[in-house]
């Protein structure tokens, strides 16, 4: 045990000791993991603490369903908008401060470990396209909700949140990487062009390096560029201070690989409002399907503005579109 614990963790490791409730204790193990200076020294004794704080919220919800032991939980989080990006990482992170940031959700946040326990989602807004964020529990060394991978999986991107507060942020990084990668799910900065085995899904991710504000983040940023440079994009930012979280919503939405197509009706002008969005390389077709199921059948051809063509220069149905094309579709 490290020699230089300060008294204020003395005393309620105490407490903790002669607690007699499980919520009692969870609420004493909180207290300790904030009171514990965060280094290298105390890095077995964060591990130890983050699993019983763990336990004892499992023990707790247990309790609750009565059933003695956790039930079995699983979540589906339905898609709003243009697409969804999942934010994954160690414990504490920021993952949910980075919600409430970029979104309008309101989760819960807090000084300790494993706060989130089901999906969380927001919307956020990036130009004039809304998608959403879905902000889950942690994936850590100590602990691993198995239904968290399945909404990796199926989301469009992920963002892998890390702590620039943290001495011990790449190893923190690297096991919730491994978590993942254990349920074939692989957080990739680029997608592979051959998929060799199918079962392993990629998903999309970009690292971002959160609490930007904190002492020595500056160095740890320097570290984290190193050990993962070569295979995520990173950005850094601070949930707390908004800092750089444009760039963020930016890197997210850029995940999505999408573009935006605005419509309008012949002799009108067009609706800037509220843009269509369809993959990168999509073309005329693909966005009469979008627009009405019935206009693939009927489509003849359709008049843009935009890239590559004259103003209103009439195309054919396999027209590939370009991001703020506007589009006469005419059947
Ligand atoms: N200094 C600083 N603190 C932050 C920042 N973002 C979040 N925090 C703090 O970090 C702690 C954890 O924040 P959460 O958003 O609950 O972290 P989380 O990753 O969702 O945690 P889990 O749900 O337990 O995995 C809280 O005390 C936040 O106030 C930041 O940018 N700077
Ligand atoms: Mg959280």
């Amino acid at each position: 045990m490290p020699a230089n614990l300060p008294p204020q963790y003395l005393k309620a490791e105490d407490a903790y000791r002669k607690s007699g409730s499980s919520a009692e204790r969870l609420e004493r193990l909180r207290e300790m993991f904030v009171l514990l200076p965060k280094h290298k020294g105390t890095e077995k004794l964060q591990s130890d603490l983050k699993q019983k704080i763990s336990r004892a919220r499992d023990e707790i919800e247990a309790g609750k369903t009565g059933s003695g032991k956790k039930a079995g939980v699983s979540y589906r989080v339905p898609r709003d908008g243009a697409g969804q990006v999942v934010l994954v990482g160690p414990p504490n992170s920021g993952k949910s401060s980075f919600l409430a940031a970029l979104t309008n959700a309101k989760p819960e946040i807090a000084a300790y470990p494993f706060t989130t326990r089901s999906p969380q989602p927001g919307m956020a807004t990036w130009k004039d396209v809304r998608f959403q964020i879905v902000d889950l529990p942690p994936a850590s060394a100590e602990f691993f909700e198995p239904w968290v991978s399945g909404i990796v999986r199926s989301a469009d991107a992920g963002l892998l949140v890390v702590d620039l507060s943290d001495d011990d942020l790449i190893d923190a990084a690297e096991s919730a990487i491994k978590r993942l990668a254990e349920s074939r799910t692989e957080l990739v900065g680029e997608l592979p062009c051959d998929v060799e085995d199918e079962v392993v899904q990629h998903v999309k991710t970009v690292m971002i390096a959160n609490k930007a504000d904190s002492d020595g983040a500056e160095v740890r940023l320097e570290m984290l560029r190193e050990w993962f440079g070569p295979r995520f994009p990173i950005i850094s930012v601070s949930s707390q201070n908004e800092l750089a979280l444009d760039d963020a919503k930016a890197a997210a939405y850029d995940l999505l690989g999408i573009i935006r197509i605005y419509t309008k009706l012949p002799g009108k002008p067009a609706d800037y409002s509220r843009p269509f969005t369809v993959p990168e390389g999509s073309t005329v077709l693909d966005l009469a399907r979008e627009v009405h199921r019935d206009l693939e059948q009927s489509l003849k051809f359709a008049k843009v503005w935009g890239t590559g063509v004259f103003e209103g220069q009439t195309v054919k149905r396999d027209h590939e579109l370009h991001d703020a094309d506007v589009v006469e579709l005419h059947a």
